[in-house]
């Protein structure tokens, strides 16, 4: 399963480890990075002076490549920018919309930059604009989703863009993975799985959550404010429903969001947080180290493909 993620992030497997607020922190990171794969730091919403902390720990922890998720959303987006371009930060993951005024300075240090995508336009935008790779998200994953399944979108994005595609958004296992490949992706971003790994140091109730979850127990709020999010059914999900329902405005919406992925990944409050998830949490049983996840998931992907069996 070599591939020119391989060869353009310098990594053992094409498995991107993805960029969860509050969740993928320097330590999640550090082991899937030692592990073979690329593991991310996600930025969220924090300032850099936080975000140069996690920096400094991953540099203890791996000699290998790794990442940080930049939420483009995120009230300290330049600041954040100007770190990671300090730091030498070797690849950059983008979410929640359009890079594009910070190429120009990223590629000329040598950063990678792959940002995340929902749809074919942008994808040929940033391909336009010199990105490294994309990740295709389908809406089956967690957190912040566009509208189209992984299924669908990566293989139009495959056929449109020159450079290489990661899907992302319903996997979490060896399946998926080849699934993702014969749709011509050439790497995979894991993010539910990884949630439920030993060195994932959430509140171990948000775990617990994510590893009773069934196939039909997340749904999607947020719609209404254009900032559509995928969550573990729990109060404050019902309570965010109904208030959509009953026509708030998005500030009355927004207030009710605010601090609550915190409150649910740090606090444990999973009733009246925000526990983001992707679909495939009902594949999830089991709490492993990244290296196992990784392993099992290369194992089981080399099984699958071999038990294929021809089509003509
Ligand atoms: O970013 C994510 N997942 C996230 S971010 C997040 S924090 C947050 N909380 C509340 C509201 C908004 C954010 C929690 N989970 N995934 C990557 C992702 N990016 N999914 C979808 C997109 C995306 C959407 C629109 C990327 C680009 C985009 O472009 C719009 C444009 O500018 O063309």
């Amino acid at each position: 399963m070599k591939s020119r993620i391989c060869e353009i992030l310098d990594i053992k497997y094409p498995i991107i480890q993805g960029g969860m607020a509050w969740v993928s922190t320097a330590e999640l990171a550090g082991a899937v990075s030692n592990a073979g794969g690329l593991g991310i730091i996600a930025a969220g919403n924090a300032p850099s002076s936080v975000i140069k902390e996690e920096i400094d720990k991953i540099k203890n922890l791996t000699d290998k490549p790794y990442g940080i998720n930049v939420m483009l959303l995120s009230p300290f987006v330049d600041e954040i920018m100007e770190l990671v371009a300090a730091e030498r930060v070797p690849v950059i993951t983008t979410g929640a919309g359009n890079p594009g005024k910070y190429l120009k300075h990223l590629k000329e240090i040598g950063t990678k930059v792959i940002p995340v995508v929902p749809s074919v336009a942008l994808a040929k935008r940033v391909e336009k604009a010199g990105v490294d790779a994309v990740i295709v998200e389908g809406t089956e994953a967690g957190g912040h989703i566009g509208e189209l399944t992984t299924m669908v979108l990566v293989p139009q994005v495959v056929d449109a863009v020159e450079i290489p595609v990661i899907a992302a958004g319903g996997i979490a296992d060896g399946r998926g993975m080849v699934a993702a490949f014969a749709l011509g992706a050439e790497g995979v971003q894991i993010g539910t799985r990884f949630i439920c790994s030993k060195e994932c140091k959430i509140h171990e109730d948000y775990k617990k959550i994510v590893l009773k979850a069934k196939d039909r127990d997340t749904i999607v709020t947020g719609r209404s404010t254009g900032h559509p999010v995928r969550v573990v059914k729990n109060k404050l999900s019902k309570d965010f429903q109904k208030l959509e329902k009953s026509g708030a405005d998005v500030q009355e919406l927004e207030k009710l969001g605010a601090g609550k992925l915190k409150l649910s990944v740090v606090d444990g409050d999973v009733e009246n947080g925000s526990v983001m998830a992707g679909q495939i949490a009902g594949l999830v049983k089991d709490i492993k180290n990244c290296k196992e996840i990784i392993e099992d998931m290369i194992k089981e992907a080399s099984n699958t493909y071999k038990s294929m069996g021809n089509f003509d």
